[in-house]
C-alpha cells in the first residue's frame, strides 16, 4: 500500500468513525425488549367490505410478531389530555386515551365529516417507540386520508415528523404519502417512530367507507421522557 492509499484509508476510518459515533456512544447498551400491547377481543365474524383500492393493503388475520422497543418504553399517553379539531359528536375526547378499547358504540368518539384530528399531549417531550391505534373494530372498514404526525410543537408548525400518511392525492393538504390503506380489526395500526422526540401526536382521517364521519376509539402511544 502506497502512502496515499494509507491516508484515504485513515481519512475513510475516521470519517466512519464520527458517523457511527451516536449509535456506538448512545447512554443505554441498546437492549430492547417486547413491548406487551393489551388488544381488545375481536369483534365477531363481519361481513366482507365492498371497497377496494390500489392502496388498499391486503388483510392480515395473523397475530402481529413481538414488537422490540428499547428497555424503559412504557405506555405514556394513558389518561394524558386529548384535544381535536372539532367538539365530538359522539363520545368524549377523553375517551382517546382512556384505555377502554372494544368495539361497544359506547367507546367511540365522534368527529364529525370532513378532514379532522386529535392530538394526544404527552405532558413532555419522549422519545417515542410505538403509535397504535383503533379508529373502530366492531366491523371492517377502511378510514381514509389517515396522517400521523408528531412535534414539540402544539401548533404542528414547526419541527413535524410525518409517522403515516395514505393521502396519496394530498387532498387533506399534508403532502402526498406513500403509505397504505388497511382495514380496521381488533389488533389496532401499530407504527414505529422510532425514537423520534416529541411531546404532541396528532392523528387525521377523512371518512371512511361507511359514512363521512371519523372515529377514534383508542389511541396509545409509547415512548421514554427526555431527560433534559
Ligand atoms: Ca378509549
Ligand atoms: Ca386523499
Amino acid at each position: 500500500m502506497n502512502r496515499w492509499t494509507c491516508g484515504m484509508g485513515m481519512a475513510l476510518a475516521a470519517a466512519f468513525a464520527v458517523l457511527c459515533a451516536p449509535w456506538a456512544g448512545a447512554a443505554d447498551d441498546g437492549a430492547k425488549e417486547e413491548l406487551k400491547f393489551e388488544l381488545p377481543e375481536a369483534a365477531f365474524g363481519g361481513t366482507p367490505l365492498p371497497y377496494t383500492s390500489e392502496i388498499l393493503e391486503k388483510e392480515e388475520f395473523r397475530d402481529r410478531p413481538p414488537f422490540m422497543a428499547p428497555k424503559g418504553t412504557t405506555l405514556v399517553s394513558k389518561g394524558k389530555p386529548v384535544t381535536a379539531s372539532a367538539a365530538p359528536a359522539m363520545g368524549d375526547l377523553k375517551m382517546v386515551t382512556d384505555g377502554v378499547k372494544n368495539y361497544a358504540s359506547s367507546a367511540l368518539v365522534e368527529l364529525e365529516a370532513g378532514p379532522q384530528w386529535v392530538q394526544v399531549d404527552l405532558g413532555s417531550e419522549h422519545e417515542l417507540y410505538a403509535v397504535l391505534f383503533w379508529h373502530f373494530h366492531a366491523e371492517k372498514r377502511v378510514y381514509f386520508d389517515i396522517v400521523v404526525q408528531a412535534s414539540n410543537d402544539p401548533e404542528f408548525k414547526t419541527g413535524v415528523t410525518t409517522l403515516y400518511n395514505n393521502d396519496v392525492d394530498n387532498s387533506s393538504s399534508l403532502g402526498e404519502g406513500p403509505d397504505k390503506e388497511y382495514i380496521e380489526n381488533a389488533r389496532g395500526r401499530l407504527l414505529d417512530p422510532k425514537g423520534v422526540k416529541a411531546r404532541y401526536v396528532r392523528l387525521y382521517s377523512n371518512g371512511n367507507t361507511n359514512d363521512e364521519m371519523n372515529h377514534y376509539v383508542e389511541v396509545e402511544v409509547w415512548g421514554r421522557p427526555v431527560v433534559k
